[in-house]
């Protein structure tokens, strides 16, 4: 007889995944930091007992908002290189279908979060419950459906048993690299709360091994003999290269072959900023350095990059007609993208194997010297942004000045607006882990809880969240949730009165900014403080180095709110193009210039095939 023990479903779950170990490279750590929720029915009674009897097994976190507390979960995950998550409790309804951007949010970044939202009851006895969503052509409907599309794992626990299944599936997807994103197992509040007899092995811990797997030879082989071709290459560095912990192994190989290397948003960090093979970000919104060296480049590496189109700058930004890709990815869905040659593997093992293949072959002497001047040139142009001296402050010194103010191994954090931008050509980045800028979804309000997940992943580094007033105004709960764990945040509230991002967007295609102007006065520091922020007002750039000093005596989180405008010129852009459509007819002669130039940018844009 096999040994087993009584629990309810929702114990049983809490049980397994408290018990659940990550290992790689040797190193070992529990998988789960902790649980956020917000309770309601669907979950207190079922999960919200399980974990209220055993305290012990999952550290709980009250949240303010189910899409805030996912964000949280998905800053910790990427703090951590996916080597952990929190699971994400909800009741049914409302609370559960909040998860869904949250979701969203988890799967475009592919960052490991378990959402457990409460469903409707299995047995149907007293349907319709609150909250409930009917329909009259399905039974089986619930607004948990939302999730399908937007987890890489999606199951609904019927009955009590299937929580085996489901919680093993769940965990195999949460731990793979390749597949990675949210995990979502919609649970009956009846099933969780009934009992079955569950066997011991299933709640004996548990280790998941994450493998370095190599691409086969014949690929690899193929792909040194493409870079050993090439008289242009380039390496865009995506995040898969620090999730890989591959940032010693691009080092190593930029620097035995001489080939330069761009950055994205999430590969920000792959390199130091000063490092002489750094053209830092590429793209939309890079550095003048690797757009120039990325218009000539005859063959791209890509490592672990999903190609956006902030990344290819709407596939205008590889203008060479012969180049060609090599692309680095543990997800074959990435390694193919532009008929690249296909190197499915993990990306610091495959890094290393191509050092070893190429050993002794460097490109030529004036490629890299002409990569190496474009690399001073741009950080002269970033010490010229950074000094720039206005009333209101310029962003650029906004962003100068929280640099300057903090530590190599600090963390920034920032998700939407005008920032995200300006922060990937300007942050000098020191450390791998020192720049957390998500823009896979690039979700207004990740900001605050995103650096909360940050600073729960370690503690032993400063989180400096960059938040803009709209982000701010569409998400601020999660300040409470910091002050209430006494974990604390150095916010950077960056006020300049409304939307400057689309704004300016919206000017440049004719539309005159409409729509995106704040027009309400809102103290937002004043509504800070409300929430038990110790909050700091700078009106110069002066006074916001002081408070940046200041607030690092602080123990707990701090805002630090500077007025900045909107309509000032911000960062420009440099050789590199988005595309966003403009109307093709119009009233406005602001629109038709703005099409006409459209049309003409368009032509550039390329499939690589
Ligand atoms: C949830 C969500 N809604 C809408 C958008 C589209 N959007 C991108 S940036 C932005 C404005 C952000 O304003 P703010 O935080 O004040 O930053 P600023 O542009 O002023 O720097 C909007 C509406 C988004 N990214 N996320
Ligand atoms: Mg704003």
């Amino acid at each position: 007889m096999e040994r087993s023990e009584r629990l309810t479903a929702a114990q049983a779950l809490v049980r397994f995944l408290a018990a659940q170990v990550i290992e790689r490279d040797g190193v070992r750590r529990r998988f789960f930091g902790g649980c956020f929720g917000i309770f309601g029915h669907g979950n207190v009674a079922g999960i919200g007992q399980a974990l209220f009897e055993r305290p012990d097994l999952l550290r709980y976190v009250p949240a303010r908002n189910e899409q805030a507390m996912v964000h949280a979960a998905v800053g910790y995950a990427r703090q951590l290189n996916r080597l952990g998550a929190w699971l994400c409790t909800s009741s049914i309804g409302p609370g559960a279908t909040n998860m869904v951007t949250g979701a969203a949010l988890a799967t475009v970044n592919r960052l490991p979060v378990l959402l457990v939202p409460g469903d409707v009851f299995a047995s149907r006895l007293p349907d319709p419950v609150l909250q409930q969503l009917e329909t009259n052509a399905r039974g089986d409907v619930s607004v948990n459906d939302c999730f399908v599309p937007v987890s890489r794992y999606f199951d609904r626990i019927e009955r009590p048993e299937q929580v085996i299944p489901a919680a093993l599936a769940a965990m195999r997807v949460l731990t793979s690299p390749a597949e990675t994103g949210a995990v979502t197992l919609a649970f009956p509040q009846d099933v969780q709360a009934e009992a079955f007899d569950v066997p011991a092995a299933f709640l004996e811990e548990r280790m998941w091994h994450v493998p370095r797997a190599l691409p086969d030879d014949a690929s690899l082989c193929a792909a040194a003999d493409a870079i050993r071709a090439a008289r242009r290459p380039l390496v865009v560095a995506g995040g898969g290269v620090i999730y890989s912990e591959a940032t010693n192994a691009l080092r190593a190989f930029c620097e035995a072959t001489g080939i330069p290397a761009g950055e994205t948003q999430a590969g920000k960090g792959a390199l130091p900023f000063d490092h002489p093979s750094c053209l830092g970000a590429i793209g939309a919104t890079g550095t003048a350095a690797a757009n120039r060296v990325a218009a000539g480049a005859d063959l791209v590496l890509g490592v672990g990059t999903r190609y956006s189109d902030f990344t290819t700058a709407s596939k205008t930004a590889f203008r060479n007609p012969d180049v060609r890709f090599v692309n680095v990815n543990v997800a074959g869905l990435d390694a193919h993208k532009h008929a690249g040659i296909a190197l499915a593997g993990d990306a610091r093992a495959t890094l290393e194997r191509l050092t070893e293949l190429l050993a002794g072959h460097e490109v030529e002497t004036s490629y890299r010297e002409e990569a190496e001047r474009l690399v001073r040139a741009w950080d002269d142009e970033v010490t010229r942004l950074y000094a720039l001296d206005a009333e209101p402050p310029a962003q650029s010194a906004v962003i100068g000045a929280v640099n300057a103010a903090s530590a190599p191994q600090d963390v920034v954090v920032c998700a939407a607006g005008s920032m995200p931008g300006d922060l990937h050509k300007l942050w000098r980045t020191r450390d791998p882990k020192g720049y957390h800028v998500e823009y896979g979804y690039s979700c207004m309000g990740y900001e605050i809880p995103g650096g909360l997940g940050v600073k729960l992943a370690a503690p032993e580094r400063e989180v400096y969240v960059l938040v803009g007033d709209g982000s701010y105004l569409m998400l601020p709960g999660e300040l409470v949730t910091a002050v209430q764990e006494g974990v604390k945040l150095t916010i950077v509230l960056v006020d300049n009165g409304g939307y400057a991002s689309i704004g300016a967007l919206s000017r440049s295609l004719g539309t005159d900014g409409f729509g995106t102007e704040q027009p309400v006065a809102v103290d937002l520091a004043a509504n800070a403080e409300s929430l038990g922020a110790r909050v700091f007002r700078a009106e110069s750039l002066d006074e916001l180095r002081d408070a940046l000093e200041r607030a690092k005596q602080e123990t707990a989180t701090v805002v630090i709110a500077v007025k900045t405008d909107r309509l000032a010129e911000g960062v420009p852009g440099y050789e590199s193009w988005w595309d966003v459509p403009v109307a093709e007819v119009a009233q406005s002669d602001g629109v038709r210039a703005a099409r006409a130039e459209y049309d003409q940018a368009r032509r550039a844009a390329r499939r690589h095939l």
